[in-house]
């Protein structure tokens, strides 16, 4: 480096340091969580890139509580999560894909902690075997029952527009932590090389429109004729809006998501015959993508209602589920809509 050069690097804590500085009233509580978060999303990486080399691979010889395969990787991804957020002392209880119940954290700090906090450990797990990204999706509530007091299924069943952060760490061609606490969405790339997360992508703004859309076409049969429609609009020839557009999907909610965030598009994972609620999940998949997605400028909805507005009714509710660019979101609200008139 030449004498009096300069660098900018701009790691996850530093960021999450100076952020707390600009609210003097804040007690540091979730800038601890934050970093705790972190320091999971490293040592789950680390294990995901050694997967092709060591015995992690295959089911787990049990299955969780949506009745799939557990893999390896899954429970490593919930155990490590679990100790981290344990480990911040900032939480009272916990909600996990991989766990039927929540679970209550009630020694020392824990039990005093303001926030609950939901998770899928490890999103498209089924891909891992064939090496395709998959990921960490949280999301951060304050707890309604009183501090001290035994968490319960209240604490969870909040609406997503109660959310107090959102985030999803990418393990991909590079590893990414994006989160939001209301207030901006940033994206950071962990550098290997120092072993830090770094910023990158800092406040993510996601394109009013795009031209991907993404969602599991061989399902195409059992879709709601709304949605039939627009991947009929999706293909059409209309050079004006750029149109037929792109399909592009991995499978892998986070990664599809993340890509549609940076270049503008639409996922949608609709009611089918076999997932007659959607598949994905309410708290833990839904609503933090929703929340990220709000604050980055796009749109999360069930078909009509959006996602951050529904009040869950059980821990492991499914919903449909359109997210995106605001003006394709729009756009396909136009077909449901169309195909349920009379
Ligand atoms: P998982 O949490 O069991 O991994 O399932 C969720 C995944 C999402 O990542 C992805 O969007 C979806 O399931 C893909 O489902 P399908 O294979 O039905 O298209
Ligand atoms: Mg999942």
């Amino acid at each position: 480096m030449k004498a009096g050069a300069s660098y900018q690097i701009v790691t996850l804590n530093e960021f999450i340091i100076n952020r707390q500085a600009e609210h003097p009233e804040a007690r540091g509580d979730l800038s601890r969580l934050l970093h705790h978060i972190g320091i999971a999303a490293k040592i789950v990486n680390k294990k995901i890139n050694k997967a092709g080399l060591v015995d992690i691979l295959g089911a787990a010889g049990a299955v969780n509580v949506q009745g799939e395969d557990v893999k390896k990787l899954d429970v490593f991804a919930n155990d490590h999560f679990i100790a981290a957020v344990k480990a911040s002392g900032e939480v009272c209880a916990i909600a996990s894909e991989e766990n039927q119940e929540i679970l209550i954290l009630d020694d020392g700090l824990s039990r005093d902690g303001h926030y609950i906090f939901c998770m899928d450990p490890l999103d498209g797990s089924s891909n891992i075997e064939v090496n395709v990204s998959v990921g960490t999706i949280f999301s951060i509530y304050r707890r309604v029952t009183p501090g001290g007091e035994r968490p319960d299924l209240s604490d969870f069943l909040q609406p997503g527009l109660r959310q107090v952060a959102a985030g999803y760490v990418i393990y991909g061609s590079s590893t990414m932590l994006v989160y939001t606490t209301g207030n901006g969405v940033d994206g950071f790339t962990l550098d290997p090389g120092i072993g830090e997360f770094c910023l990158s992508h800092p406040d993510i703004q996601t394109p009013e429109n795009g031209r991907i859309y993404s969602i599991n076409e061989g399902n195409y049969v059992h879709f709601p004729p709304g949605v039939k429609r627009y991947i009929k609009y999706c293909q059409e020839i209309d050079p004006q809006s750029s149109r037929p557009y792109t399909s592009r999907y991995i499978g892998s909610l986070v990664s599809d998501f993340h890509r549609n965030l940076l270049h503008g598009g639409i996922f949608i994972y609709p009611e089918t015959q076999a997932s007659p609620e959607g598949k994905l999940r309410l708290l833990y998949e839904c609503n933090p993508i929703a929340y990220i997605a709000e604050h980055a400028g796009g749109r999360a909805t069930n078909g009509s209602q959006r996602t951050l507005e529904q009040v869950p009714e059980s821990l492991h509710q499914r919903v449909p589920f359109y997210v995106g660019s605001s003006a394709m979101v729009d756009k396909v609200h136009e077909f449901l809509r169309l195909s349920e008139a009379p």
